[in-house]
């Protein structure tokens, strides 16, 4: 479909998405956001595409959290309602069974980190800031943050961010684990690209695997946790790419694994 306020495009097994409203520094309203969630849809559904990468357009902003036009103008029960289907589109981002890489070349704030955070890892620009300052508004993080964050970058470090409402450097943001690696501005896309790249010439039903296993670390004991990757270690004899994986090893040669999740 037509998309406006996001720009949706693929490179072979790489999808990108970019937050397209630079003039408001790329904030979530509510088309932008069905948008992104009928993009989700479309990638869930294409079997060629391995690797997710999330961007902002323009110079500037990755995305500056929800539009403040809008959460102006909510009640109690719309503003629930909101916060609800943001946490249905984020969940639908975070159980993608490709990688997803935040590409994050400028402000990241409220809804901004939270998209960033449900990412599977997060590469930023020198110039990327990250925050929660919803409690500027009177309002608390309302897409994850106050859930996601502290499971990320411990309880402590997350309280820090939520009560001052403040914003980080891309170079602290780093330092507290937020973030993989930080890349000069102007070479940002080229190193998202380099890794996406190696990702998706991997098997997908292994890449699947590992995410789901270490995704439940979140939400699981221990023992459940195990059980979950035995699982995912016998699944991934489902896919030929196991076969393809062992075989190019011994051979000598480089593997080219062209299974997919229906194998
Ligand atoms: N919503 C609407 N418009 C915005 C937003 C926003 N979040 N952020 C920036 N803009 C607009 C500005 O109003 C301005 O528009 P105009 O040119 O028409 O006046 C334009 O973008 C450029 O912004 P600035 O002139 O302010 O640019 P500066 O470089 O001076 O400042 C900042 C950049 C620091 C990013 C500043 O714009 C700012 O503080 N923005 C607000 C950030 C913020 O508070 N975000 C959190 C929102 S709350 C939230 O995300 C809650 C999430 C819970 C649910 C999530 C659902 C998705």
């Amino acid at each position: 479909m037509a998309y406006e306020n996001i720009i949706y495009q693929t490179d072979d097994k790489i999808a990108t998405i970019t937050f397209n409203r630079p003039k408001a520094l790329n904030a979530l309203n509510a088309d932008l956001l069905d948008e992104f969630s009928q993009a989700l849809d479309e990638i869930a559904a294409d079997e060629n595409i391995g690797v997710l990468v999330l961007t902002g357009a323009g110079d500037k902003s990755f995305v500056a959290g929800a539009d403040i036009n809008e959460l102006a103008t909510y009640t109690a029960l719309t503003a629930k309602n909101f916060s609800r289907n943001g946490h249905n589109i984020i969940a639908k981002l975070q159980e993608l069974p490709i990688a997803v890489i935040a590409a994050v070349n400028g402000f990241a704030l409220g809804g901004g980190t939270e998209i960033a955070i449900a990412s599977d890892f997060i590469y930023a620009s020198e110039n990327a800031k990250f925050g929660q300052p919803e409690i500027n508004l009177g309002l608390i993080p309302g897409f994850g943050g106050t859930q996601r964050l502290p499971r990320l970058i411990g309880m402590n470090m997350a309280k820090e961010l939520v009560f001052t409402g403040k914003m980080i450097s891309a170079a602290e943001a780093e330092k507290i684990g937020l973030v993989n690696k930080v890349i000069p501005h102007d070479q940002l896309m080229e190193e998202v690209m380099k890794t996406a790249k190696e990702i998706a010439s991997k098997g997908k039903t292994s890449l699947r695997a590992a995410k789901q296993a270490i995704n439940h670390t979140m939400n699981t004991d221990l023992a459940t946790g195990i059980h979950i990757e035995i699982e995912g270690f016998g699944l991934c004899y489902a896919s030929s790419d196991s076969k393809e994986g062992t075989s190019a090893f011994l051979e000598k040669r480089k593997a080219e694994f062209k299974g997919t999740l229906k194998d």
